[in-house]
């Protein structure tokens, strides 16, 4: 099935085709701790780049988590340059917000000759001589569609596995308010070419630790509302931790199944740091500002998704934040 997806013109794109044209050597790197997006553009830009005869060095300074280790090729990416003589004649950042969040992958792109920031994230903090930036995208790996296919390159079953795993999960499986008509286009595309998403969905969705499950029903079972039934909270603590050898990556998500309660507006999830603080997490619906919230406890973030750091203990930690919330309420 021939699936066409309507060309987008977007700034920085004719600029970004002649820099790759006229590169041989090109280093890609995404941002620390990276998701599948980074990943998924990291991988899908650097094969396509291959078929173009083009040497392709991959970076992620953080290396490739294990859910992500299905994409093709994820053993190519490597956590530092190798050394050698001559600077990179390009150097691509792909989905990282900033500069910084390259991490170590930032010293070999700063000696190449050109540097393009691809990104779907406006920050102010955009960076390269070339950049090629849509806030209205909803995944790097969306962008890197359009570079390859502005450049001719044939999608192979590899190339559109990884990119499918950067729409998939920067759309949370096509579900999250980024989705756009034309986001199912670049799926519907990108499966036609051979990806798979019960393939990407398995193994990023349904490849959680023992660990992570059993810290999960931990913070489940403190679950708690308030009598309105507006603000829920969830905690988990150092002996949580400890009695399920959950690390601080197993918690991922949990502030997710807090925030899927029928009527819940608000929801809170605390993690117990081992000096007795707790790392918090809020979520909110339209019409709250968690961030100024998260702001009074030195935190910040945006008006519906926001973090900060409250002392305990922990009855202590959710009636100073329950306060806060009602006063914005
Ligand atoms: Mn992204």
């Amino acid at each position: 099935m021939d699936v066409r997806v309507p060309l987008f013109v977007r700034d920085g794109m004719d600029e970004t085709v002649q820099a790759i044209w006229d590169a041989q050597t090109v280093v890609l790197a995404c941002h620390v701790n990276p998701d599948g997006d980074a990943l998924g553009s990291l991988l899908g830009l650097g094969l396509g780049l291959e078929k173009l005869g083009k040497t392709v060095t991959l970076l992620s300074a953080d290396g490739v988590p294990v859910p992500y280790r299905f994409l093709p090729e994820w053993g190519r990416i490597a956590t530092e340059a190798p050394k050698t003589e001559s600077a990179f004649d390009l150097a691509i950042g792909l989905d990282a917000g900033e500069f910084a969040r390259l991490g170590a992958s930032t010293v070999a792109l700063s000696q190449a000759k050109t540097l393009i920031d691809i990104d779907h994230h406006v920050t102010g903090k955009e960076f390269g001589q070339i950049k090629l930036i849509d806030a209205q995208t909803a995944s790097t790996a969306e962008l890197v569609f359009d570079v390859l296919n502005a450049l001719g390159i044939e999608l192979t079953r590899e190339i559109a596995q990884c990119l499918l795993c950067g729409v998939l999960t920067d759309t949370g499986g096509f579900r999250f308010t980024n989705v756009q008509p034309r986001t199912m286009l670049v799926g519907a595309a990108l499966i036609a070419a051979g990806a798979s998403p019960t393939e990407v969905y398995e193994s990023v969705y349904e490849n959680k630790t023992l660990a992570a499950q059993k810290l999960l029903g931990r913070a489940l079972a403190s679950l708690s509302v308030t009598e309105d039934k507006k603000i829920a909270w969830a905690a988990v603590t150092q002996k949580d931790f400890l009695e399920t050898h959950a690390t601080d990556n197993d918690s991922d998500g949990i502030a997710n199944a807090v925030r899927i309660v029928r009527g819940v507006e608000v929801a809170i999830f605390l993690r117990e740091s081992d000096n007795g603080s707790f790392r918090v997490s809020l979520r909110a619906q339209p019409g709250w500002d968690v961030a100024s919230v998260a702001a009074k406890f030195g935190g910040g973030g945006h008006k519906l998704a926001a973090g900060c750091t409250v002392a305990g203990p922990l009855d202590a930690a959710v009636s100073a934040l329950l306060s806060h919330l009602s006063a914005c309420d």
